[in-house]
């Protein structure tokens, strides 16, 4: 009866982790065994991810969980979506890959949509309008390297070819590109022809929860290494934590709290009508053949902006406190307005805004931290809300998962504004969703409902309930709010 290891490689904008997962008695055990830091750089004229950076941060985490006698491992990859690398014939990468807050594909919505149409494209792919989709990188892509790339591939799958020399496409992080044909569950045609990409340079699509390959000899004499099974699991981060939350039945949505926050409801069917095409949700591909329709609401991102402008002088937890002690909602934000996606400074973008908006300007840590936790827990609530009106049956539980989970000031504030249950954690569900995916693939998990019971037996979960008191006109002053500022966009 030998212990099965599996290791989840998560890795987001601003840092990647090795988790170490077992179960002990019947218990999902974690421990975080490597972490390394990511982010984007100004190279050649671009914001880009150091991608070899990356291999060498998984091997040198593997070699750390080969230190304490493991001698075999299943390991997943995660990461955000939408970016790839192009790959020349010899199989080596052209450049790093282009971040996608790089300013490049600002104007391409409006340049490609001049041609087809939105509706055109959504009735297509179901998938939301971000500037920062593969579709417009394509299309602002070099069109020499497009031609010299024999292979494009998506970030997740690059690093699993690069340690295993086998390439796919796993379809969750696929369907971000915005090429992918709902109906057909294949890449569009037309939408690949728009952007001069050839359907096999795309390597072929999997599902969440295939056999990759192992990790290359070649690797095992550079680093002392784990035999390593390289198991596709759902790739796109997002997809991931949805795999890793713990709803359950019809009437439970799910914000998965990171660098961005992602809410939605997990579908069976997709939901591309009008209601859904106006609100800019998206139908992403989920596993099992599920759907992530949700929201991107720009997330933890903002203060993780101000907290490093403020040279990391206060953590998380400190600004939660400070925020605490300030007065609440004197500032309304959209804070899905693109000013805050890239900004120079995003102190100074908060504070512009708000004067522009004639409303009370933020200078403190704690008046900073203040607005933004509102205003995030307001844009929430208010997106629940829409949810349930286009899924068309009531949201009564919002599961919040991933890092902005341990917020509780947030956790309260969204269960009061939303009128509903929240219930907070687990905290590592991302990690969590990827060693899920490969249990189920490995047979030790029988699915997603038993792998979901297993994490709520596992985790402390934390539940907050609506308070009572809350003013109900501080959300509708809000909407009214956001549906000006929209107004004035136009
Ligand atoms: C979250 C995420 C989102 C995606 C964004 C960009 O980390 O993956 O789901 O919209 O990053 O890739």
């Amino acid at each position: 009866n030998t212990m099965h290891y599996y290791v989840a490689v998560d890795i987001g904008a601003s840092s990647g982790r090795l988790i170490l997962a077992s179960v002990e008695e019947g218990k999902l055990h974690l421990e975080e065994a490597h972490r390394f830091k990511n982010g984007f750089e100004h190279v050649e004229g671009h914001d880009r991810w150091q991608v070899d950076h990356l291999i060498c941060e998984v091997l040198e985490g593997l070699s750390k969980i080969k230190a304490r006698g493991i001698n075999h491992v299943n390991l997943g990859i995660d990461t955000w979506a939408v970016d790839y690398v192009l790959i020349d014939e010899a199989g080596n990468k052209l450049h790093d890959p282009i971040a996608y807050r790089d300013s490049r594909t600002n104007q391409a919505i409006a340049n490609l949509t001049s041609a087809l149409p939105k509706e055109y494209i959504y009735e297509k792919t179901g998938i939301q309008f971000q500037a920062f989709n593969t579709l417009y990188q394509l299309y602002t892509e070099d069109k020499n390297d497009l031609k010299r790339a024999d292979k494009i591939m998506m970030i997740p799958d690059y690093l699993g070819y690069v340690l295993t020399g086998n390439a796919v496409t796993e379809v969750t992080n696929a369907s971000t590109t915005q090429m992918l044909n709902l109906r057909q569950g294949l890449f569009d045609k037309d939408l690949m022809a728009e952007v001069d990409v050839d359907a096999d340079q795309f390597p072929h699509l999997v599902e969440a929860g295939t056999l990759l390959g192992s990790v290359r000899r070649k690797w095992h004499k550079q680093y002392d290494i784990p035999e390593t099974d390289v198991i596709t699991t759902a790739t796109h981060d997002t997809a991931s934590a949805v795999v890793g939350t713990p709803g359950f039945g019809e009437n439970w949505a799910f914000l998965s709290s990171g660098t961005w926050s992602l809410l939605g409801a997990e579908l069976n069917t997709p939901e591309n009508g009008l209601a859904a095409f106006k609100e800019n949700y998206t139908n992403e591909w989920g596993a099992y053949g599920t759907y992530r329709f949700l929201k991107n609401i720009m997330g933890l991102w903002i203060i993780q902006k101000v907290k490093a402008e403020l040279n990391d002088q206060y953590s998380f937890a400190d600004l939660a406190d400070l925020a605490q002690q300030e007065p609440a909602f004197r500032t309304f934000i959209d804070v899905n307005d693109l000013r805050f996606q890239n900004p120079d400074s995003m102190i100074k973008e908060l504070q512009a805004y708000a004067k522009e908006t004639d409303q009370f300007v933020p200078t403190t840590p704690g008046a900073l931290a203040r607005v933004i936790y509102d205003n995030l827990s307001l844009y929430y609530a208010d997106s629940v809300q829409k949810l349930a009106q286009i899924v068309g049956h009531p949201i009564t539980t919002l599961n919040i998962v991933g890092g902005g989970s341990n917020v509780a000031l947030m956790n309260q504030m969204t269960a009061d504004l939303a009128g509903i249950t929240v219930v907070a954690g687990p905290g590592e569900a991302t990690a969590i969703g990827n060693i899920m995916v490969q249990m189920i693939a490995t047979g030790q998990v029988k699915d997603v409902v038993a792998g979901r019971h297993l994490i709520e037996d596992s985790f402390d979960l934390k539940t907050f309930q609506p308070d009572a008191k809350q003013d109900p006109h501080v959300l509708a002053n809000y909407q009214a709010f956001l549906a000006r500022q929209l107004k004035g966009d136009d």
